[in-house]
């Protein structure tokens, strides 16, 4: 398989005169031939992801080993009963996912004490690096949650509670036709929060090693793995009319996160029992949250550490905010980062919402959309 699968890779380059056009397009791997390349080269691959490949029609860059993964992803089997969490990544994810198993699992907060990777598996987790090479290199063993994630989800009864940051694109087919309609809660989040807390998480626990002005380059040229912010946020805002699927703001569950609650329990038909939403609120909150060992990720960030994988020390659980970027970003690329939005926005219908504004503020001062 894996033999197989280089030689798709090699076939696949676009230096490689053996494929068609067709095949080319579908599968690019990113080279070091200009800067962004090599920043990614430099400071992101390692052993267990060795190069990034673009994938599918959005070319969303993912790690290599993805493509070991490619059909089984999207020949998966959905059920109708399924419960998706989808997002870019540090949109809201954990916050979401937290929020969602709760409202499915009537308020069992005796049941929410076991590992949220357990109850809400990330469905492509087995893809993003190579945890088979990891093992035998390392010694560093992977329950079947995180090694083998799909196989882990497939053979789970009753209403299964899933996780992904793919874009709508490279949804199990069943998805994109409507032959299966899971529920799909998506969250987003301004793409400058978004950037800085991906940089941090990048360096606690993916092992990068750029710094904030290099990771900043590659987020906006859209290379950073699992691709295009806002191809991401548009590809599923396109589908929000789609009675399956639900779009919440990171930025709404900080200002009114009762009101976010009674969405998502109205969009799974639960009702919610009265006496016990303080006691939810309260389990949600930031402080909650990031003493919570069953959703703070504390054990990964450990393991990390152990094997010495991760150059930096902190918590996933980080400033919890919106707006953190201001103490991060330079103006400039503030405004870069506005105007790179803006592209995207007033191309779309997204445009007329009021989200739109709040994740252009700066590039609002200046011009009109
Ligand atoms: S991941 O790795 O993609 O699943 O990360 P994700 O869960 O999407 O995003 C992590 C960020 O969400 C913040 N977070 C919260 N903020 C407010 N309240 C609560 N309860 C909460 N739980 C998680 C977390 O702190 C990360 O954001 P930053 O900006 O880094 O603090």
């Amino acid at each position: 398989m894996f033999v197989t699968i280089l030689g798709r890779l090699q076939q696949y380059s676009p230096v490689s005169s053996t494929c068609t056009l067709k095949e080319c397009q579908k599968v690019k791997k990113v080279e070091n031939t200009d800067e962004i390349g090599q920043i990614i080269h430099r400071d992101f691959l390692d052993p267990f992801c060795e190069s990034y490949v673009l994938v599918g029609e959005g070319e969303t860059a993912l790690g290599d080993n993805y493509l070991k993964f490619e059909d089984e992803v999207k020949k998966f089997e959905m059920r109708d009963s399924d419960i998706i969490v989808a997002s870019y990544p540090k949109a809201g994810t954990t916050w979401t996912q937290e929020m969602v198993w709760l409202i499915g699992n009537d308020l069992d907060f005796k049941a929410a004490e076991e590992h949220l990777d357990k109850r809400f598996p990330h469905f492509e987790l087995c893809t993003i690096v190579d945890f088979q090479k990891m093992k035998d290199t390392l010694g560093a063993t992977r329950p079947e949650f995180v090694g083998n994630s799909l196989n882990y989800i497939r053979n789970q009864d009753g209403v299964r509670y899933i996780k992904t940051h793919l874009p709508y694109d490279l949804l199990p087919n069943q998805v994109l036709t409507g032959t299966k309609l899971p529920r799909i809660i998506y969250v987003m989040r301004d793409p400058k929060d978004v950037c800085v807390s991906y940089f941090h998480h990048g360096r606690l626990i993916q092992g990068w090693r750029a710094d904030f002005e290099n990771f900043s380059k590659v987020f906006l040229s859209e290379k950073i793995m699992f691709g295009s912010y806002w191809k991401h946020v548009l590809g599923f805002w396109e589908q929000r009319h789609k009675p399956n699927i639900l779009i919440i703001t990171y930025e709404d569950m900080k200002i009114d996160l009762l009101g976010v609650i009674r969405k998502v329990a109205e969009f799974l038909n639960k009702e919610l029992p009265e006496e016990k939403i303080p006691q939810l609120l309260k389990h949600l909150s930031f402080e909650s949250m990031k003493n919570n060992r069953a959703v703070n990720q504390q054990d990964k960030i450990e393991s990390r550490k152990k094997h010495k994988l991760v150059p930096e020390d902190g918590a996933f659980m980080r400033s919890g905010t919106s707006q953190s970027y201001k103490g991060e970003m330079t103006e400039e690329l503030v405004s870069k980062f506005d105007q790179w939005s803006k592209q995207y926005i007033s191309h779309s219908s997204f445009a007329n919402d009021p989200t739109a504004a709040l994740y252009l503020n700066s590039a609002q001062k200046t011009t009109k959309m």
